[in-house]
């Protein structure tokens, strides 16, 4: 038995073309289900559904086998247990710092809101620079509208988001695109299998 993790949301949209190329199908009526075990096509495989922050945890501890997991994520999740197999090149946007403007940033100490703790805090201590991280869980932009912190460190896709709220990303702090993820146990005890798929997979990339 094989168990893959995915996340609802592109992730999942991204990674479905894939599988099928390489050989598995979930049926359309088991997506449009409320499932969160999802069967495939084939008897030994099988999708659990998670919160995207949750893929490299269940891999982690072998629940599932194989995951996909944003490099923002597994950067937060600093990557014990498991492998990082495959770059996806799914799901890409970029991990930046944004602010109203440049002059936000001159503080000594600079605020800054982001669920990316881990990232920001190597970043900006990779330049030297004094920094309060303040954490949070979602609509980032709005922090430094109603004066919360000096900037945010967010995922940047087109740009409309930040626009909207009348930021401009201003640093780029890393490339994000999507990792096939492998438990690290999972890789030695069904390395056969295993290596069979990310073959499949890698071949139709
Ligand atoms: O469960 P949760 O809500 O935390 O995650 P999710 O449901 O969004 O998961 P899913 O499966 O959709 O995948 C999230 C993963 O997609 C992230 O971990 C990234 O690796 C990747 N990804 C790629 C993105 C984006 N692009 C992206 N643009 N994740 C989020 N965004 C958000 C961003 O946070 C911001 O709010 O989109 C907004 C910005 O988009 P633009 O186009 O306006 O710049
Ligand atoms: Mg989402």
């Amino acid at each position: 038995m094989l168990t893959i993790a995915l996340s609802k949301g592109r992730i999942l949209e991204q990674t479905l073309p894939l599988l099928k190329k390489a050989g598995l199908n979930i049926s359309s009526e088991e997506l449009g289900s409320r499932k969160l075990v999802l069967n495939t096509n084939l008897d030994d495989v099988k999708v659990i559904i998670l919160r995207a922050s949750d893929v490299p945890v269940f891999v982690q501890h072998g629940t599932a086998d194989i995951g996909v997991s944003g490099k923002d994520v597994l950067l937060e999740h600093g990557g014990l247990g498991l492998f990082e197999l495959l770059d996806l090149k799914i799901a890409k946007c970029r991990l930046m710092v944004a602010a109203r403007d440049e002059s936000d940033l001159n503080q000594s100490t600079l605020k800054i809101a982001t669920k990316y703790i881990n990232s920001t805090k190597h970043y900006f201590q990779s330049k030297g620079r004094q920094v309060e991280v303040i954490k949070l869980s979602g609509a980032m932009e709005l922090a430094p509208i109603v004066g919360l912190a000096n900037c945010i460190v967010d995922l940047v896709d087109t740009g409309n988001t930040l626009k909207a709220n009348g930021l401009t990303a201003l640093d780029h702090i890393y490339d994000i695109s999507s990792r096939l993820i492998v438990n690290s146990a999972s890789f030695n005890t069904k390395h056969n299998e295993i290596n069979r798929w990310i073959a499949r997979i890698e071949e139709n990339l």
